[in-house]
């Protein structure tokens, strides 16, 4: 292989799915094997830090159970008996089923489907090429940011914000409803150096006494989906005490009499109930929020994961708009960096070909969907075929009762391209190994900052594997497609889509492996205004604007959204029969379902826990360490019971994700997790889950 630089340490991207996007110093020891993985220190977001399952991705890369080459199946659907076939073969099938389906019943009934396993955006959306070629239904995107980008960009019309290294300049550092310690581990590297320089204070709000809450000097343990009535309490405190910038907010925001009559019932009496925290949580945090100008809110993913989550998200991003936070360096908030990137794709998705008469299938329903459901189906016809990359739906999709029986149709030509064998694979007619990151070329953005990287192939896939470029570029020839990048190579699909984008040559990027898309201070930090047309903050959240800007859509009545900030009593209700809140929440070595096949991750995460106080435990009569049983209308789980006093009463956790078949019974966590869109425009709420627990001994 000629194009492999005969190099000892190699720069390279992190490709999961974090924000963190960590710049990596790969040791390569020869050209089919890596040694260890650091961070690269000279880049200033990853700063020589990085989690420790990608330290030891000599693990995952050179495990044992990789698959190597194309496998049909022989027995029945998952019984895990497999023939060794050609890529030949593979494409044959593939193709010649693929035809049948189409002819019989429509492009439509064919449905590529695809998320993040690999966030370089050559190998994870060239699957849309095939798609918008073919008519292939479409997929749209709700399982990850669903609520959570449409509750911030209904604020401020666009999703950016301070730039994450102003940390280093605030005085209060509120880490809201994200677990950085487990999910992106270098925000905690930049809080830590904040506090160690400056005595920046920090201030955690979750569920359950993270590691992250345990760092922090201030730790709000709330109940589930309370965040909008904290924030709200917060704001009714800010106006209560002189605490709001009455002049920001005339200049740069909507406020008006009536969102603040609406907030006057907002007591911090009325959000201690709905919370569990006290009266003077609420108000000492609201006092320190209201007299630190440059207060910084990293609002995470995690407490959008409700089905009041886009309305929570909303009304956290509001506080920084009645203090006037914006205004100062250090402070505003932050979610995400997407808004930056201005990236021209069209050549990775064929865009021009995407007819727009194709429907929209929403992936977190492809239980639903495979079942028959016909509002899901959007009133067409069944989905016949499969075709998944850089994805693990039957372990990671909601409702996976009805996910489980959906791969079980006879009638379902499933295609599944994989790194290992996973509980989706498992499922597949025809199962193709897949490339690793550092085995293809491809670019990657970095949600957590500014920065845009390279990685390069460093090194030589094993067996037959082949990356997701090149298996959709074979699919699409063969399948009759004509388009240009057909032709390409996966670097050559780089460099044209970087080119096309204005970020200049390749070969110029490489040589420091970046692009920087800072966008100036004053815009992201909205200093001169928001990104409405009249360049206010939006106290009532501009849903249809943020739909029309985004192509997002409706799933409930828009009537039914709250008018102004609020807390939004919508999510799974306790009842006596279901009186727990179980909540899903990533576990530190695992990344979704990703390493749950390293031995290091599974050493950290032997089986699934779940997290319960020892005085609910008592009154249940389970003991620790005991197995236990969940469960609710959707089905049950079993896992492990772990005492745990960081809860509030009636609430479990339970990280994740684990394989299925780490649960004694098979069945994974996301059994008991609802498949229902979250208003306004969809999404899975994965935090938000209303259960029973007992000893998985007792009769049922
Ligand atoms: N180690 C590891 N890292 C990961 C992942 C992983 O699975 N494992 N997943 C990656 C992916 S795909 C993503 S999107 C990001 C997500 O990363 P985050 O933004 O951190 O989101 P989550 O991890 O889902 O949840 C963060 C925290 O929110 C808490 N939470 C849940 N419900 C509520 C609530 O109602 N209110 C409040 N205040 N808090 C709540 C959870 O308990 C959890 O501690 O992480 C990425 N990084
Ligand atoms: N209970 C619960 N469920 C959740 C969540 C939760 O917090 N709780 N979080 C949700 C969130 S935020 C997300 S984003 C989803 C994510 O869920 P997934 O998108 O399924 O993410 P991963 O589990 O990382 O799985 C990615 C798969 O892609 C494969 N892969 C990686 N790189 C490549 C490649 O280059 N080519 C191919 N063909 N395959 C590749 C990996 O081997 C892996 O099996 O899960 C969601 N599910
Ligand atoms: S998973 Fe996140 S923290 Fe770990 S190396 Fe990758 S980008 Fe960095
Ligand atoms: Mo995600």
């Amino acid at each position: 292989m000629n194009d492999i630089a005969p190099i000892r340490i190699a720069r390279s991207v992190c490709p999961h799915d974090c924000p963190s996007t960590c710049a990596l110093d790969v040791e390569i020891v020869d050209e089919r094997t890596i040694g260890r993985v650091r961070g690269a220190k000279d880049d200033p977001y990853t700063a020589g830090v990085i989690c420790e399952k990608v330290a030891r991705y000599a693990e995952r890369i050179h495990h044992p159970d990789r698959l190597l080459f194309p496998q049909r199946r022989v027995g029945a659907r998952g019984e895990g008996r497999w023939q060794r076939i050609t890529w030949g073969e593979a494409f044959d099938e593939i193709v010649e089923r693929f035809g049948a389906i189409e002819a019989e019943f429509g492009p439509q009934a064919i449905w590529p489907y695809y998320y993040a396993g690999t966030m370089g955006h050559v190998h994870r959306d060239g699957i849309d090429r095939l798609r918008h070629a073919r008519g292939y239904s479409q997929q749209y995107d709700t399982i990850c940011t669903g609520t959570a980008w449409p509750g911030y960009i209904a604020g401020t019309g666009w999703l950016t914000g301070t730039h994450t290294e102003q940390i280093l300049e605030s005085d209060c550092l509120v880490i809201w409803g994200t677990n950085p310690v487990n999910t992106q581990v270098n925000l905690m590297t930049h809080a830590m150096r904040a506090r160690k320089e400056r005595g920046t204070k920090i201030v955690v709000v979750d569920i359950y006494r993270t590691a992250t809450m345990e760092q922090a000097d201030v730790g709000l343990m709330i109940r589930p989906g309370s965040d909008g009535a904290l924030a709200t309490a917060v704001m009714h405190v800010l106006l209560r005490d002189n605490l709001a910038d009455r002049a920001y907010m005339a200049r740069y925001t909507d406020f008006g009499p009536e969102f603040e009559a609406h907030l006057a019932t907002r007591t911090p009496e009325w959000a201690a109930r709905t919370t569990g925290l006290s009266v003077a949580e609420i108000e000492a945090f609201a006092r320190l929020v209201g007299t630190t100008p440059r207060t910084f809110f990293r609002l995470g993913y995690g407490f959008t994961r409700q089905r009041n989550g886009a309305t929570n998200m909303h009304a956290a991003l509001s506080i920084p708009a009645m203090t006037g936070a914006w205004q100062h360096r250090g402070g505003g908030a932050f979610h995400s960096h997407g808004g930056a990137w201005a990236l021209d794709k069209s050549l990775i998705t064929a865009s021009e070909l995407a007819d727009p008469q194709v429907r929209w299938l929403d992936m977190s329903e492809i239980g639903p969907i495979l079942t028959g459901d016909t509002h899901a189906l959007k009133g067409g016809g069944p989905v016949k075929a499969l075709l998944i990359q850089n994805t693990n739906p039957m372990n990671v999709a909601p409702n996976q009762a009805l996910v489980r029986e959906g791969f079980a149709r006879e009638d379902l030509f499933i295609v599944v391209h994989e790194q290992f064998m996973t509980d989706t694979a498992e499922m597949a007619d025809i199962v193709l190994p897949a490339t690793m990151f550092l085995e293809h070329n491809d670019y990657y953005t970095r949600s957590g900052h500014s920065r845009v990287l390279f990685g390069p192939r460093l090194i030589e896939a094993p067996g037959e594997a082949k990356s997701n470029f090149e298996v959709i570029n074979t699919l699409a020839r063969r399948l009759g497609v004509e388009h240009e990048s057909l032709e390409l190579s996966d670097r050559q699909m780089v460099a044209e889509t970087l080119r096309r984008s204005n970020y200049g040559e390749l070969d110029e990027i490489e040589k420091t492996g970046f692009v920087e898309r800072k966008l100036p201070d004053e815009t992201s930090r909205f200093a001169n205004g928001f990104a409405w047309p009249d360049g206010r903050y939006r106290f009532a959240p501009n849903w249809q604007g943020t739909a029309d800007k985004k192509g997002y859509l409706w799933v409930c009545d828009p009537q039914v959204m709250p008018a102004f900030a609020d807390y939004w009593d919508v999510n799974e209700p306790t009842d006596g029969a279901h009186p727990f809140r179980l909540a899903t929440s990533p576990a530190r070595a695992f990344l979704n379902s990703s390493f749950s096949e390293t031995a290091g991750s599974r050493k950290r995460h032997p089986e699934p826990v779940v997290f319960l106080r020892p005085d609910d435990a008592a009154r249940l009569g389970i003991a620790d360490g005991a197995p236990v049983t969940l469960g609710n209308r959707r089905g049950e789980v079993e896992l492990t019971a772990r005492f745990f006093d960081g809860l509030q009463n009636g609430v479990l956790i339970a990280e994740g994700i684990h394989a299925n078949r780490s649960h004694r019974g098979g069945a994974g966590i996301n059994t008991l997790i609802g498949a229902d869109p979250a208003p306004p425009f969809g999404g899975a709420a994965f935090h938000d889950c209303a259960v029973w627990i007992r000893p998985s001994t007792q009769a049922k």
